[in-house]
């Protein structure tokens, strides 16, 4: 058990600004998003990252499929850049949620941590992390902007501890593993968590158990990529896309089931 008086607390995740586009905008200045991962029979988890980070106002995204080939596109998203993974423009990623990538992930993560100026790692991005000391040492001394997004299993796979332990103490677990790592972690589930090294972690206000369906955590891992090259500070980017997330739930309409699909097309009327 924790004591009371050790336990951090929290404040509440505000809202997101809207996402203005100046008259004068391109492409170039609204931020590259690159999506890595998709295994066999795990393909749709990349592509609703991929469309969720260009729904979610990034300026470019491509979208590098691991295990699998989409060929030269995505059928019914002409938007996306298929890529080789080390074809992308590394340097300007903002991503890379390695979903469902298995070894594949684990092979490409030195040079994605190394190289990426932004990047979120959601999934079997971080299985594999948590596998693997010395990418967790290479995540800390990584200094750049960098986002993990696990579910609780993912939290205590990384904290190498039980569901159970993460989900008793849920402000506890973030906050230790954003220490450990160097790194905001968004601890998902009902009141997602958001914290951060040195900072008062924060509950997210907004979303419900409709999006306890599959793919959600895949489309929050895209929108989190879209907001981190336009903002100057990861912590408030991945609170502001978390809160969207929710919110686009919240506002979901009557009577329509909420897929991670449709979630990821709503994000744009947010
Ligand atoms: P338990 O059983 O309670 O200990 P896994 P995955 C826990 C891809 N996908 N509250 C819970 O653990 C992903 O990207 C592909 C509490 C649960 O049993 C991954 O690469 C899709 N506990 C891969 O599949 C769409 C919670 O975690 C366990 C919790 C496997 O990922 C689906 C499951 O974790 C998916 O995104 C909560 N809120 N949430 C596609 N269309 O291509 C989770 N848990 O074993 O890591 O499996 O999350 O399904
Ligand atoms: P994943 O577990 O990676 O598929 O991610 C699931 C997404 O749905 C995360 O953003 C969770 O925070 C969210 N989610 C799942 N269940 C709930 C719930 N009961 N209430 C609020 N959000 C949830
Ligand atoms: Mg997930």
């Amino acid at each position: 058990g924790v004591q009371a008086a050790e336990a951090p607390t929290a404040q509440l995740a505000g809202p997101a600004p809207v996402r203005v586009r100046a008259h004068a905008s391109h492409k170039g200045l609204n931020g590259d998003v690159a999506v890595i991962g998709g295994a066999p029979g795990m393909a749709g988890a990349a592509v609703l990252a991929a469309t969720s980070a260009l729904c979610g106002g990034a300026g470019r995204v491509f979208l590098a499929p691991l295990d699998t080939g989409f060929g030269a596109a995505v059928p019914g998203w002409p938007e996306l850049m298929v890529r080789a993974w080390d074809a992308l423009p590394l340097e300007s990623i903002s991503v890379a949620c390695g979903c469902g990538g298995g070894d594949a992930v684990a092979a490409m993560l030195p040079a994605v941590l190394s190289r990426a100026k932004w990047l979120v790692l959601d999934a079997d991005a971080l299985n594999a992390i948590a596998a693997d000391a010395s990418l967790q040492e290479t995540l800390r001394r990584r200094g750049r902007p960098t986002v993990l997004t696990p579910h609780p299993l993912e939290a205590a796979r990384l904290l190498g501890t039980s569901t159970a332990q993460v989900q008793g103490d849920r402000l506890r677990a973030a906050q230790e593993l954003g220490e450990r790592s160097k790194a905001v972690v968004v601890l998902k589930g009902s009141g997602t968590v958001i914290a951060a090294p040195g900072t008062t972690p924060s509950i997210n206000p907004t979303g419900n158990g409709r999006l306890a369906t599959g793919g959600t955590g895949d489309v929050l891992a895209g929108l989190v990529a879209a907001a981190l090259p336009v903002s100057s500070d990861a912590l408030q980017a991945a609170a502001h896309a978390v809160y969207r997330h929710g919110k686009a739930a919240d506002d979901w309409p009557a009577g329509e089931p909420l897929t991670a699909g449709a979630l990821a097309r709503r994000l744009h009327l947010d």
